[in-house]
């Protein structure tokens, strides 16, 4: 069941077999690897991070990139850097889809790596590739960004979460990198960080309960920036936006002619994944980050 409800809100789970078994894996990865990487939205930092990984790294080095900058208010993912890196977190942003990132990654990689560059030259040991594991959520950009460090199109990305199902090693004579499948931890508990990564897309639309998702969204949407679905759908005389609003305007009307909700929230929510709403962060950082 992906959804059900405690106390009138909608709980989103999504925690299929092979995300079960990425999680074991990633776990004894972890153990044969320098260097981690964990990929964040960058328009839900706090929701994307995995709450579990810290648990699992010990003293290896880790390092945030927050994807999809694109997407999201250049002032917030600015704010977003400065928090992260003044709690000793080394972070970088990055459109993936430019690919301006591989070489500014491959520099912190090799800065995280140091420690074991020293150990082998104190020790005279030959130099062997770094191991790098690429993690996060469904859906973040790990298998592009695992193409652009490696240098050739190994992994296979998609525009759905669920792409990757197993992990697998990439190989240049850098690095060797591990792409993962995207997993997220058995139980979103908390609506607001569940409601955030649906709307990401981190999970797929047809587990969601796509209205709550949406009106979830037209609210938050309202909270930051009140004008930006007037604007995108031209809804005229509305106090507030709501989907009913959205599905007049854009003409989703069912036989009878009232508003299709349902289609004016997969509608809402493709604009905005796919960024036709305009630039939007839907997080703002503070300390909840390091102790969920
Ligand atoms: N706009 C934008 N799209 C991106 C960015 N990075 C990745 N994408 C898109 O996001 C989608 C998912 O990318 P993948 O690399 O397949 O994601 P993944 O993390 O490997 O996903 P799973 O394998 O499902 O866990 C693709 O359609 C990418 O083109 C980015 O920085 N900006
Ligand atoms: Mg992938």
């Amino acid at each position: 069941m992906a959804a059900q409800r405690l106390q009138g809100v909608a709980v989103i789970h999504w925690y299929p077999g092979h995300m079960q078994k990425a999680t074991r894996q990633i776990q004894t990865i972890l153990r044969q690897v320098d260097v981690v990487v964990e990929l964040l939205d960058a328009r839900c930092p706090r929701a994307s991070h995995n709450p579990k990984i810290a648990s699992w790294l010990g003293s290896k080095s880790h390092l945030f990139v927050l994807t999809k900058a694109d997407l999201a208010q250049p002032q917030w993912t600015e704010r977003w850097l400065t928090f992260l890196r003044s709690n000793g977190v080394a972070a970088l942003a990055a459109d993936l889809r430019t690919g301006g990132v591989a070489r500014t990654l491959s520099e912190a990689v090799l800065r995280a790596g140091a420690a074991r560059r020293e150990r082998e030259r104190r020790k005279a040991l030959q130099a062997r590739p770094l191991r790098v594991v690429i993690l996060g959520i469904p859906n973040v950009g790990k298998s592009v960004l695992v193409n652009q460090l490696g240098g050739r199109k190994g992994a296979k990305t998609g525009d759905r979460p669920g792409v990757t199902m197993t992990g697998q090693w990439i190989r240049n004579d850098r690095f060797w990198l591990y792409d993962t499948p995207g997993v997220l931890w058995p139980k979103l508990e908390d609506p607001q960080v569940a409601f955030a990564l649906a709307a990401c897309g981190a999970i797929p639309m047809e587990i969601l309960p796509i209205e709550e998702v949406a009106n979830w969204l037209v609210a938050r949407l309202y909270e930051l920036q009140p004008s930006i679905l007037k604007e995108r759908y031209s809804l005229l005389g509305e106090e507030r936006e709501t989907l009913e609003g959205i599905a007049r305007a854009t003409g989703l009307l069912q036989k009878g002619g009232e508003p299709d909700t349902q289609a004016a929230a997969v509608r809402l929510l493709r604009d905005f994944q796919e960024g036709r709403l305009g630039r939007v962060t839907l997080e703002q950082p503070d300390e909840s980050f390091f102790v969920r």
